[in-house]
Order: structure tokens, then C-alpha cells, then sequence
């Protein structure tokens, strides 16, 4: 008896102590005991902001899907779609007799690893996409001599030509836009022998391998030069051959040194998980959370998951991550993968600059700046404008819009360019880059406003997202038009430039009707009071001046504020995935951080695949992709971005610390976050209060920072 309670007792604490042991390992990890079957909700991505794959880790086939970014039919009319590129396999031999099977993404490294035994023999594979060598790299590897036998092809989503040579496999195609495409997959053997063998390249008796594969088109992001460069082939075989130089250690610690120069930025803890749920699979912890278990390190792998997608999907040179980042395996995606103008592509954006990742905004910075030319003849050829420019809903990367206009998008889309400079200070880059775009979008306004029976101004024929009747007036137009106004009023000051047209702005900002509360206190929607109270659509577009506008403010205007609280809570807290991120960022800015934490819980909660209709259904993946059934990146990244509001507001002049911390996140601390003004912050608290905080600067520089409740002026050295 005392022996079994002893044995009891041991096994208790060894399994007690392995769980502790796994749990600190597993705190930037999503992983699974099992393979992928399904590419939407199980298979994990890896990215270097152009080449992307997604990897299912089935044990006797290895399957990548890959994607670039550029990869995109239609042209400057036809709005086409994003296409997935190609997927490579791996047959492997000997496989049977599993166990210890294991899967998983350290978002830590950006590495991707699978490993298993089979037959007694351990086998190991590493998967990586080097943003630094513009390549995708995987490792096989076993502990027996010679264990690595199998074949290796690739197939192409448009049937391009597949061609073999020594120790290589490359693809070569057109689309039926002209875009010229191509990939090209290196194999390195140590050991044994690798052979041109019918479609694929057969190993035998290897004692590792090292695949390296490499994409790109001919896709130029300059208008004038009709959106077509080089050839991608010679750029594809110098990233080969460059890379194929190296060790894999060399290309793991060179990927991982500039992967960790952006993640490592920011630390967020919230909390400690029991040791039990950290060591459970993603997917099983998933259904713990939904049970309503505390799982704060869940939810801070939500929060740096979103940083990790984000550098994955966007970064400098290349494109703006897309509805769906870059991950796409169907040549008809949802909504063609594409720019979405009307709340998506910009959700995309909003964690780049407050989680420290300033960078990786810069692509959708750089494609507002490519499309204008283009989009300007078609803006005028639609409105009869004779300056600025605006588009339609539906994007692609040669500037061609489908489905409605939507007036204020590329106003909204001046609020990036003003934000990038908010957060960075950076004056040349105002100047030189953001302000002549933000003064062109104000002329498109100048132009186009109306005035109203009582001489306010109007916006003519607008639509808020997706809802109600297309008509004069629209508060989502109003709001983002102040907005710009703003924006614009305060560049021009800050640069001293263009006195008379700034003063011709303010007047047309103070002209604007602004946002008005109706019958039942709800900030209205339209000009007309017409809002119903049981409505609970998707979209809560009039309530931009809230997040991400700044017109609303619980301080500055606290009956807009309370309007605004009832619009949120008549659209409930159930909705589809972005959605539900954008309600984390609004309860947020009411400074409510147990209702914000109440959406950030129904986001986290797990769905199954079945979901049809986009109306319902929000929640993530086992893969912990967001779900707007099907799948779409904004949620992950607008979740990202309501945590960070959660903890840090700088808005309104002044940097709030912990704005919107629920009881459910007592003690905890950040560091890395950024405020405007060029400002950096690190905070510890504990019981709900800021025990801790540091603000820096590169450029120094006096903050307003509101500690507890009270405000204080922090001087910050360089
Ligand atoms: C907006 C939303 C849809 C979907 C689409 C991509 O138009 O209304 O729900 O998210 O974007």
C-alpha cells in the first residue's frame, strides 16, 4: 500500500515536473500530435512576406503549399484574383511503425519542425522561410546513417513547365495576364544519392537532405512600366545559388537573427497557464479555453501569433499582406485574396505600428503610393474628378477595383500614412511621401462635398460597409473624411507648408455634419435616424470616428462616447471574425477592458470548418487562423491590435497606460510597445495598477503619460 502511494506520489511528481518542463517550452508554440489533414484549419504557415508555404507535416508524405505573393491574375480592369502558386511533396519510404509524433511553429524562430520515429529510427524535419536569403529551406534528418529514402516533386497550380536537372526541379509559366512566374527547388544530399527518377527526384540512402526553394514573377509595382519587370529566373537562381553556399546552420541563425530583430521587440505576459494546459496540444487547449478555462499565455500566443503573421505576410519590398496574408491554395479564393477597401486590408495594418513592427507597415504604405496614378484615370473616368482619387472595394496590385465604389476608402488609407509618421516622428518621410498624397485626397473631398439643407456638408451617394441604403450623408464617409481633414490640417502644420489650403480645410472640417446621436441614444449610422435597435450586422462602420478615427473620445466627447456604447452593445458580441476584433479595439477605447476581453475570448474560441455563411461563425482554427468562414488574416491581426489598445492608448495627445486592463489580467507586464510621438513603452503592473513604466526615444522629447489615472509630464532622454 505505502508502495503504491509512493509510486503514486512519484509518478505524480515527475508527470507534475515533465509538464513544467514542457509548458516553458511550449509558450511561443502552436503544436499538434498529429498531422494536418486539412490546409484551412490544421496546416501551419511560414513566410518571408513574399514566398509563403503552408506545411501539413503528414508523416509519409510531406506536403508544402506554397504561394508569392505577386501571383495574381487580372489586370488594370479586371480585378482577378490572387492564385496559389504550387505545392512540393515529399514521398518518404519506411514508414511505419509511428510514435512520437510531434508538430509544431515556434513563432519564437519563425522554424517549423516535425518529428517522429519510425521503425525505431528518429527523423526530424526543419522548415523555414528566410525573409535574409529570400528562400524557403527545409532539413531532413534521421539519428540512423542513411535513413532518408524517398522521392521529391512539384506540381504547379497553372500547369506551367516542370523541368529536371542534376539535383534540381524548376517550374516555368505564364498566366493569361502575361505575368511570368517561376520556382526553382535545390536539393543538397549529405550521403547516399539523389536521381532524376520519371516526375521526381528520387533519394536513396541519404543521411540528410536539405531542400532549398526559391519563387517569383515578373511583377513590377510601377504603373508606368505596365506593372512588369525582369524575368524572375535569374533573380530565383542567384537566391539558390547564394543560399545553396551556405550551411543550414548558417541560414537557420542568419533567419532567425533578422526573423527575432522584429519579433523580439515586444514581450507581453498576462499571466501564467497551469503547466497542464501548456502541455496540451493546440488544438486540445483550444477546447479547454472555450470550456471557459483561464489560459492567459493563450492568449499572449493570440497577441504574438498576430506580430509573427504579420512579418510573415508583409514585409519591406514586397507587397501588403492580402485578405488572406499570403497563404492561398485556390486560384478562386474567398473574395479573390484581395485588397479590401472597406475595413480589411486596413484591420491588416493596425497592430504594425502601436506592436512595434513599423516596418512591416511600410508594403501598404508603398502600394497606396503605386496604385494612385492608376487609380486617378479610373476615379476620374467614374466621377468626372478632376483631382485626387478613391476606389472600389474589391483591389488587385494593378490597380483595378470590382464591386461598389467606396468613396473614403483611400482616405482611409491617408490615416496609414499619417499614422507611420505619428508613431515614427519621421519628417521626411511626411514630407517627401505621405503629405502629397494626403493633400490630393483632400482636393478629391474639395471637389466632391455637398452642402445640406441647413448647409452642413455633406458627402454625395455613400454606403456604410455593406448595409443599409446608398445615399448622402453616410456617418462612415463623414467620420473618414474628418479624419483626413485632420490628418492633413495637422501635417501641414507640423511641416509648415500650404497656410491658405490649410485654412480652406479647416473650414470644410468644421463644415462637415458630424456624427449625431439618435432616438434611442445610438450614434446614428445614416443622416437619417433610422437605426434599429435589434440590428446585429457585422459591420459598425459609423463608429470609425471611435477607432480607428479619433473624433470620438470618452474624454473629449463623452455623449458621442455614451452613443457609441449603445451601437456596441445592441451588435452584440458575436459576430464573425473581424468583427469581433474591431468590437475588441472599440470597447477598448471606452476604456472597458472586461468587455474587450469578453470579444477577445469569443474570437479565441474554436469553430470547426462547417461555418457557411459570413455572418456567423467567427472564432480561429486549430491552426488558430482566424475564421470568417472560410478563413481570413484580418481577426488575427485586428485582435493583435485590440490587445495592444487594451494596454497602451496614445490617440488623444497623451499616452494612457493600461487603458482597458481586465480583472482577468491582474499582474502582468509589456515592453516594446509603441506610442506617437516616437515613444516606446514598457509597463509592469500588479493588481490591476501600473507598478513599473519606462518610456524611451530616439529622439527624446516630453510625454504626457497618464499612470493610474494621473497625468504626468516624463521628460525622455535620447
Ligand atoms: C467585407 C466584409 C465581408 C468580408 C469581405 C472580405 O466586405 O463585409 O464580410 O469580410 O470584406
Amino acid at each position: 500500500m505505502i508502495r503504491l502511494i509512493f509510486g503514486c506520489t512519484l509518478f505524480f511528481l515527475l508527470t507534475a515536473s515533465l509538464q513544467k518542463a514542457n509548458a516553458k517550452n511550449n509558450s511561443l508554440k502552436l503544436w499538434y500530435d498529429k498531422p494536418a489533414r486539412d490546409w484551412m484549419t490544421e496546416a501551419l504557415p511560414v513566410g518571408n512576406g513574399r514566398l509563403g508555404g503552408m506545411i501539413f507535416g503528414d508523416i509519409a508524405t510531406e506536403h508544402i503549399q506554397f504561394d508569392e505573393i505577386s501571383l495574381w491574375s487580372g489586370d488594370e480592369k479586371e480585378t482577378g484574383a490572387y492564385q496559389a502558386f504550387g505545392d512540393l511533396f515529399i514521398d518518404f519510404k519506411d514508414t511505419s511503425a509511428i510514435d512520437q509524433y510531434h508538430r509544431e511553429l515556434n513563432i519564437e524562430n519563425a522554424v517549423h519542425t516535425v518529428t517522429f520515429r519510425s521503425n525505431g529510427v528518429s527523423y526530424k524535419r526543419e522548415i523555414f522561410c528566410s525573409a535574409k536569403d529570400q528562400v524557403m529551406v527545409l532539413r531532413i534528418s534521421a539519428d540512423r546513417h542513411g535513413a532518408c529514402n524517398g522521392a521529391i516533386r512539384l506540381s504547379d497550380m497553372h500547369h506551367g513547365k516542370i523541368e529536371f536537372a542534376d539535383h534540381k526541379i524548376s517550374i516555368n509559366g505564364k498566366l493569361d495576364n502575361g505575368l511570368s512566374y517561376a520556382a526553382g527547388l535545390t536539393v543538397l544530399n549529405d550521403g547516399g544519392e539523389v536521381q532524376i527518377s520519371g516526375q521526381s527526384l528520387k533519394f536513396d540512402k541519404t543521411n540528410s537532405l536539405i531542400l532549398i526553394l526559391a519563387a517569383g514573377t515578373n511583377y513590377l509595382p510601377d504603373f508606368s512600366k505596365g506593372w512588369r519587370g525582369e524575368n524572375p529566373l535569374p533573380g530565383i537562381e542567384k537566391h539558390l545559388k547564394l543560399a545553396s553556399n551556405q550551411s543550414f546552420e548558417q541560414l537557420l541563425s542568419r533567419h532567425i537573427a533578422d526573423y527575432q530583430s522584429l519579433f523580439k521587440r515586444v514581450i507581453l505576459s498576462v499571466g501564467t497557464s497551469e503547466p497542464s494546459l501548456l502541455a496540451k496540444p493546440t488544438d486540445l487547449r483550444l477546447v479547454s479555453y472555450k470550456k471557459g478555462g483561464n489560459d492567459p499565455e493563450l492568449e499572449q500566443l493570440f497577441f504574438q501569433y498576430g506580430r509573427y503573421l504579420l512579418i510573415s505576410s508583409s514585409r519591406q519590398g514586397s507587397l501588403p499582406a492580402n485578405l488572406q496574408g499570403l497563404w492561398n491554395n485556390s486560384n478562386n479564393p474567398p473574395w479573390r485574396s484581395d485588397y479590401h477597401s472597406n475595413i480589411n486590408v486596413q484591420m491588416n495594418y493596425w497592430p504594425a505600428e502601436v506592436a512595434n513592427l513599423s516596418e512591416c507597415h511600410i508594403p501598404f504604405l508603398e502600394y497606396i503610393n503605386n496604385q494612385r496614378e492608376v487609380r486617378k484615370i479610373a476615379t476620374s473616368e467614374f466621377y468626372h474628378s478632376k483631382k485626387g482619387w478613391t476606389l472600389q472595394t474589391e483591389n488587385n496590385i494593378f490597380g483595378a477595383g470590382s464591386f461598389v465604389w467606396n468613396p473614403p476608402a483611400s482616405a482611409w488609407y491617408c490615416q496609414h500614412l499619417w499614422e507611420h509618421y505619428a508613431f515614427t516622428g519621421d519628417k521626411k518621410y511626411l514630407a517627401d511621401f505621405a503629405y502629397p498624397i494626403l493633400k490630393e485626397v483632400c482636393e478629391f473631398w474639395e471637389e466632391r462635398l455637398i452642402p445640406d439643407s441647413k448647409g452642413n456638408l455633406m458627402t454625395p451617394d455613400g454606403w456604410s460597409p455593406e448595409h443599409g441604403p446608398h445615399e448622402p450623408g453616410v456617418t462612415y464617409d463623414q467620420e473618414i473624411v474628418w479624419d483626413l481633414f485632420n490628418n492633413f490640417i495637422e501635417a501641414s502644420q507640423i511641416l509648415n507648408m500650404d497656410p491658405e489650403y490649410r485654412t480652406k480645410v479647416v473650414a470644410l472640417r468644421e463644415k462637415l455634419l458630424k456624427p449625431q446621436i439618435g432616438k434611442w441614444g445610438q450614434l446614428m449610422e445614416w443622416s437619417v435616424d433610422r437605426d434599429d435597435s435589434t440590428d446585429t450586422h457585422r459591420h459598425i462602420s459609423h463608429l470609425f470616428a471611435l477607432h480607428p478615427g479619433r473624433q470620438i473620445s470618452l474624454t473629449r466627447t463623452p455623449e458621442l462616447a455614451a452613443a457609441a456604447k449603445k451601437i456596441l452593445i445592441a451588435r452584440g458580441d458575436k459576430s464573425t471574425g473581424w468583427a469581433m476584433a474591431w468590437r475588441i479595439n472599440f470597447w477598448a477605447r471606452l476604456f472597458e477592458g472586461d468587455h474587450a476581453y469578453r470579444l477577445l475570448r469569443n474570437l479565441i474560441s474554436i469553430v470547426d470548418n462547417t461555418g457557411t455563411s459570413y455572418g456567423k461563425g467567427g472564432g480561429v482554427y486549430a491552426n488558430l487562423f482566424d475564421a470568417h468562414p472560410p478563413f481570413q488574416i484580418d481577426g488575427n491581426f485586428g485582435a493583435t491590435a485590440g490587445i495592444a489598445e487594451m494596454l497602451i492608448q496614445s490617440q488623444a495627445g497623451e499616452i494612457c497606460l493600461l487603458p482597458a486592463l481586465p480583472w482577468a489580467w491582474p499582474e502582468g507586464s509589456v515592453t516594446g510597445l509603441r506610442a506617437r510621438g516616437g515613444f516606446v513603452v514598457d509597463i509592469s503592473w500588479k493588481g490591476g495598477k501600473v507598478v513599473k513604466y519606462r518610456i524611451a526615444s530616439d529622439k527624446g522629447g516630453t510625454a504626457m503619460v497618464r499612470v493610474n489615472g494621473e497625468l504626468r509630464k516624463v521628460n525622455v532622454a535620447h
